[in-house]
């Protein structure tokens, strides 16, 4: 079954027309690097079996194709959709790299996710299988996933086609089709899944790889999730890939794997989230490697405010790089020869001219030049629906197709973007997006549950934390705190959206249509954080 392909025609004639949509699909690209950088390293890293495995371009190809007629062999066909549930291994890109050669959709999961959100993923992307691992992160992927689906692939057992699956050839896929399911934050009630075709992904991986400035010589450290918007796309994993480099995954964000692998492996370039950007300075202030290989560190998924942004250069040895992106699409990056004033300030700018971007008040009116507004973008590789959510798509976009980003910016005289805040009901936890309503619904799940609220509350480390606000069904009655974010973990969600904090109180503070006010609860928070003074 193929998945329709949202862009109206006559748009996505413009945009092949203006050659940003060139027609390469992903087993175009996978071909292409064999082809021009066969004996080239294209993946670094410690398999399943902790062994260090280093594979060129040329290997991961047949890998790739293995892997593809092993899943074959297991009743994955063109179309299908298979949720890929794997940390980072190399194992994770000759399974990508084998689906994307099947023609199979992967429905990209986190290692953190955990059985409600994997679940769902599987049902509403209608998921023939999984793909993932047994025992990480004290957790049993494997097992929670056969509970799920009937057909697991457990990659601790050996990847599909290892006992030597025959290859398959399959018709290619066209440029327009959709190629995979990537995961939005999610502002209501359940995570959204977003279509993104060969097309419109692989011109913003290309452009993106320009942008900064990959050659074969290029290794990239994937210390986040590789399935991540930001490792796999910008420029991450994919650009690396085209550009013929070298891709190192890690198996731990954490300063020492990280610090110690750039040395280890000559890394070029790394890109990380605000709060490792900071845990990784800190480690390096103190330590003092010596770090002459990295050239670029890129920071990004929430706000890296200008402090942190100052210290990067002298502490690592390396050029910052500001990356304001989204699944969605729109991706933001300061240039490498922007002045400093920029790169420290700025979030950067949009890849491509055909990038639409309006800054606008309550009433999708433009504001006025360098003002606070709200984003909406459309363009060459922003979508124009979430997958089979026609209900949310109606207000998440505008009626002529602008994608509304729910962040709050202004545009600097220079054309920079600066990111100033959010209208959108998500806590930024570091970079792991928390929708307030799912969470809150899994709160009122609870049996002494009333009524739940979720805001986030500024974080040192994190940037955000979350805070829940909880009214008991019975006053006299009240849950223990500690409970309620068992309950929640319990339920089976990621570490991430626990909340931090759990506080039981009488009532909300309404808006003047009735609704809770999250606006208040948050005022209220930090209210109180100043008496404390802590804010
Ligand atoms: C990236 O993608 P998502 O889908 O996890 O989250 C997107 C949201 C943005 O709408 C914004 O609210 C926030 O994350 N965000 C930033 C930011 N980068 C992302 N807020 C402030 N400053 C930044 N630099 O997070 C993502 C996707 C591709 C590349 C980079 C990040």
């Amino acid at each position: 079954m193929k998945l329709e392909n949202p862009y109206p025609p006559e748009v996505a004639a413009a945009y092949r027309e203006a050659g940003y949509w060139t027609g390469q699909t992903f087993p175009d690209l996978l071909a292409t690097a064999v082809a021009g950088h066969g004996g080239r390293t294209a993946v670094v890293g410690t398999d399943r079996q902790k062994v260090r495995q280093s594979w060129t371009y040329a290997e991961l190809g047949q890998r790739a194709r293995r892997v593809a007629g092993g899943l074959h062999a297991l009743g994955v066909r063109p179309g299908d959709r298979v949720v890929v549930w794997l940390p980072n291994v190399p194992e994770y890109l000759a399974v990508v790299w084998g689906l994307f050669t099947l023609g199979a959709l992967p429905v990209f999961a986190l290692p953190a996710h955990r059985e409600s959100e994997v679940r769902y993923f599987v049902e509403h992307a209608e998921a023939v299988g999984i793909v993932t691992v047994s025992r990480h992160d004290r957790y049993d992927h494997a097992e929670t996933a056969r509970r799920i689906s009937p057909l697991v692939v457990d990659v601790d057992e050996g990847l599909p086609g290892d006992d030597g699956a025959e290859p398959v050839t399959v018709a290619a896929p066209e440029p327009d089709d959709v190629a995979f399911l990537q995961l939005s934050g999610g502002t209501t009630g359940l995570p959204k899944l977003i279509p993104r075709t060969h097309d419109d992904y692989l011109y913003s991986v290309r452009a993106s790889a320009d942008i900064c400035g990959l050659t074969p010589d290029t290794v990239f450290l994937a210390a986040l999730p590789c399935a991540h918007n930001f490792t796999m796309s910008s420029p991450g994993l994919l650009g690396v890939m085209h550009a013929g480099g070298t891709v190192v995954t890690a198996p731990s964000p954490d300063p020492d794997t990280c610090l110690g692998l750039i040395a280890a492996e000559g890394v070029t370039m790394a890109a990380v989230v605000p709060p490792l950007a900071a845990a990784w300075v800190a480690a390096a202030e103190k330590q003092e490697p010596d770090l002459p290989s990295l050239q670029v560190l890129q920071v990004g998924g929430a706000k890296c405010g200008s402090e942190l942004a100052a210290r990067i250069g002298p502490a690592l040895g390396a050029r910052l790089q500001q990356v304001f992106g989204m699944a969605e699409g729109l991706v933001n990056y300061t240039r490498l020869d922007d002045p400093d004033d920029v790169v420290v300030h700025t979030q950067g700018r949009p890849i491509s001219p055909a990038d639409e971007v309006r800054v606008v008040d309550e009433q999708d009116r433009d504001v006025p030049p360098g003002e606070v507004g709200a984003l909406l973008t459309r363009g060459p590789y922003t979508i124009r629906g979430y997958y089979r959510a026609p209900e949310h798509n109606a207000t998440a976009f505008t009626a002529d197709g602008f994608y509304r980003t729910g962040d709050l910016v202004r545009i600097t005289a220079g054309g920079d973007v600066v990111v100033t805040g959010r209208v959108k009901e998500q806590i930024n936890r570091g970079g792991e997006k928390v929708a307030a309503e799912e969470v809150e619904n899994h709160l009122m799940a609870h049996p002494a549950v009333l009524d739940a609220a979720i805001v986030g509350v500024p974080d040192e480390y994190l940037g955000e934390r979350t805070h829940a606000y909880v009214i008991p069904r019975d006053p006299d009655e009240t849950p223990a705190p500690a409970d309620l974010r068992r309950f929640v973990r319990d339920r089976g969600v990621a570490a991430f959206k626990v909340p931090d904090r759990v506080e039981v109180v009488d009532a909300f503070p309404v808006t003047g249509v009735g609704k809770t006010s999250r606006r208040a609860l948050r005022a209220a928070l930090a209210d109180r954080h100043r008496e404390k003074g802590t804010a």
